[in-house]
């Protein structure tokens, strides 16, 4: 529908451009009933002028590897991004991402907004709208997450780039509100990020002054600019989020600075033009309302009663903009790439490997063995060698601790592996520092840059990094999470570090893979398996203790961790009167207690089960063949919360597990008291069998 008949000068067709972001924003809302119409209205000219100026991003090909990224913190303003994704002709993807002719999303997307199935959820989610760069929503995981993009360009450039070949060197442009600025992972973000000059990124501001509670300053008061410059940031103004020029300057000023990240602090009006609300907390949070809505329009001099209304000129606008121009950046990438495959074929096919989450040829050649020895090793030793070989094969298998990497074993030792920081791009070994959450959330970043990555802590510490980890599975990101010092067999640190519910909390979480696995072969073969997962996150569970090295000549082999669940030992004739289940570091008590329950005349199986979710993706046959239902004594050996082993165990099972916090004492005093001692778990198999006949 054409708003005039006559022709538009380009400054009419920016202002038109602009205020169809805004009205589409402000119908969608309306019409959904239900989301954020004012930080998309307040924000249109600043997405506007980035998109259509400087963001190398071509819309025919959303994957194309070395496009900017651009995300879209404030999650609550989705809107904004569904918008300029539909006026911009983003192109989708199918399930593998690549590319297809149909567009990611249209107007009819955007009159489904919240709807259910639609490609317009309330919060822009990754894997299900192409062009979304990332799920964001809890405020404060996109500005972690643009850390980990911005990482990875770095990386990426420095590992791939050669001379006259800029095959990565994209940039990272982060949209954050005050929510992202007040959480704390947000601030563990800019301190990393200042700290590793990442010249890559920018985060644009929206200074509104406003929360969803009212006034920002009932609660923020500090010096936002100061701040950041203090973490290493430069840090620029524009005071008028409507002022397109001052904008230009202020990314042109970004691009600029080569030797730290920037920070853009706009100032807009939450609501720009809803002429009563502006300003006010009502325009918050909620639809416009009928009568605010018209009132809006009339002020963009917009028809009062369109409705989704594009008007000519804007599309072509817009193609004429970012399309034109993200098409020749691409072409002219690509004419590169074409020249750099042929001259470095190796590397080329490296990053396109990397593209699909293919493995290299051989990614598990020259992987440890580990011979049965009773004393044994942590699971965490088992797993830092297993890691060493592995990165050796994988070259884009990297990552980091948070600050612990001399505890959880993380580090690559081998010689090119290198560090991580400024001025040293490609390094393999990240220093996150003691910012767990960021760790998660940088990783998570990694992750969607098609680098292979993990991150290291102690198990308890999940804790403070589990909104990424949330994130990771519900994105089907390979994120690797690497936890130690998993159980009160950590000893001494007492109860502040022991884990209790954090394997109950991981287990309840869906499209992650939660491996505990109980020796060094154990840890080989969860390895093996996570390495191999294209859309699933994965953690680690290990131990800081040693663990016997089991003797899998008298055992059945490890392999049997692929399927989750396995029979590790059996009763004679495999007709077990009584099942032991056990993860990690309880299945040697269960090989200890089955060796006396035998030698008594008991037939006793021992069942090990690293993955609770791996074993139930078996089949039925599978699931009965190392569960029989007929057996109905059983007995849950783990040091952790008792949560949901009653699945497993039956009515008439019995459950040793951890029914309160631990403490603080040498292991094996530990052990005894909370009943982690073969005894115990022979009385449980003798008491189970009493109670199930
Ligand atoms: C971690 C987290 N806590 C709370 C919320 C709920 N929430 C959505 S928007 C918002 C605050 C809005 O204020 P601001 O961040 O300044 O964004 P603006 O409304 O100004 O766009 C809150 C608390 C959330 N999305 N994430
Ligand atoms: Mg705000």
């Amino acid at each position: 529908m054409a708003v005039s008949e006559q022709t538009l000068t380009s400054k009419q067709l920016e202002t038109l451009s602009i205020n169809t972001i805004r009205t589409l924003a402000i119908d969608a809302v309306q019409k959904a009933n239900s989301g954020h119409p004012g930080a998309p209205m307040a924000l249109a000219p600043v997405a506007y002028c980035l998109w259509q100026q400087f963001l190398r991003f071509d819309p025919a090909d959303p994957v194309w590897p070395n496009r900017d990224r651009f995300v879209l913190s404030n999650g609550h303003a989705s809107m904004l991004l569904y918008a300029m994704l539909y006026l911009a002709g983003v192109r989708g993807t199918n399930p593998e991402y690549e590319p297809v002719s149909e567009y990611a999303v249209t107007l009819d997307d955007i009159k489904n907004f919240r709807q259910l199935d639609s490609r317009t959820p309330g919060h822009p989610e990754y894997r299900i709208t192409a062009g979304v760069e990332t799920t964001t929503g809890p405020l404060g995981q996109g500005v972690g997450t643009s850390v980990g993009m911005a990482i990875a360009s770095k990386w990426l450039g420095a590992r791939f780039n050669r001379p006259g070949f800029e095959i990565f060197d994209y940039n990272v442009y982060t949209f954050c509100s005050d929510g992202d600025l007040m959480e704390g992972v947000g601030s563990e973000a800019a301190s990393l990020a200042g700290h590793l000059k990442l010249s890559n990124l920018c985060w644009i501001y929206d200074n509104n002054h406003i929360t969803l509670d009212g006034p920002a300053d009932a609660s923020f008061t500090e010096d936002v600019g100061e701040r950041f410059r203090a973490y290493g940031w430069n840090v620029t103004h524009v005071t008028d989020a409507n002022d397109l020029q001052a904008l230009a300057k202020a990314y042109n000023n970004f691009a600029q600075t080569k030797d730290r990240p920037t920070l853009i602090i706009t100032d807009t009006h939450i609501g720009y033009g809803a002429p009563h609300k502006q300003d006010t907390n009502e325009a918050h949070g909620e639809p416009l309302g009928e009568e605010e809505a018209r009132g809006a329009k009339k002020a963009y001099g917009w028809p009062e009663d369109a409705r989704f209304l594009v008007p000519d000129g804007v599309l072509e606008h817009f193609q004429q903009g970012i399309g034109h121009r993200g098409s020749e950046l691409r072409n002219q990438w690509k004419k590169i790439f074409d020249e750099y495959s042929n001259k470095f074929p190796d590397l080329a096919d490296e990053i396109n490997r990397m593209q699909h989450r293919d493995l290299p040829d051989g990614w598990d050649k020259n992987l440890p063995s580990f011979p049965a020895d009773a004393k044994g090793l942590a699971t965490r030793d088992s797993s830092g060698k297993v890691l060493n070989a592995l990165a050796q094969n994988v070259l884009w298998l990297m990552g980091g601790s948070a600050d612990l990497a001399s505890s959880d074993r993380t580090r690559l030792k081998f010689h090119g592996a290198g560090d991580f920081q400024p001025g040293s791009y490609a390094g393999r070994n990240l220093h996150f520092g003691v910012r767990e959450h960021c760790m998660g959330a940088a990783v998570n970043g990694l992750a969607l840059s098609k680098i292979r990555p993990y991150g290291g802590t102690f198990f308890n510490f999940n804790d403070y990094m589990k909104p990424a980890v949330r994130l990771a599975a519900l994105m089907e990101i390979p994120s690797i999470f690497i936890y130690t010092h998993d159980s009160i067999g950590l000893g001494e640190d007492g109860p502040t570090h022991q884990p209790i519910e954090q394997l109950a909390q991981l287990r309840a979480m869906p499209e992650i893979m939660v491996f505990r696995p109980a020796d060094a072969n154990e840890v080989l073969e969860s390895w093996k398996v996570i390495m191999q997962q294209q859309r699933k996150p994965a953690t680690l569970v290990l131990t800081r203790q040693a663990l016997p090295t089991l003797d899998r000549s008298k055992y059945a082999p490890a392999s049997g961790v692929a399927k989750g669940a396995y029979v590790l030992a059996d009763a004679p004739g495999g007709k077990p009167e009584v099942i032991l289940i056990g993860t990690g570091s309880e299945i040697s008590l269960c090989v200890a207690a089955h060796e006396q329950l035998v030698s008594q005349g008991v037939k006793a199986r021992v069942v090990s089960m690293p993955c609770w979710s791996l074993f139930e993706s078996q089949n039925q046959a599978y699931k009965e063949e190392v569960l029989p239902k007929a057996v109905k004594a059983r007995v849950s050996v783990e040091a952790a919360s008792t949560l949901g082993w009653d699945r497993y165990v039956g009515p008439t099972g019995e459950i040793i597990g951890m029914r309160r916090f631990g403490a603080s004492a040498p292991i094996k005093d530990l052990l005894k008291k909370f009943g982690f001692t073969p005894e115990n778990v022979v009385e449980a198999a003798r008491k189970t069998i009493a109670q199930s006949k």
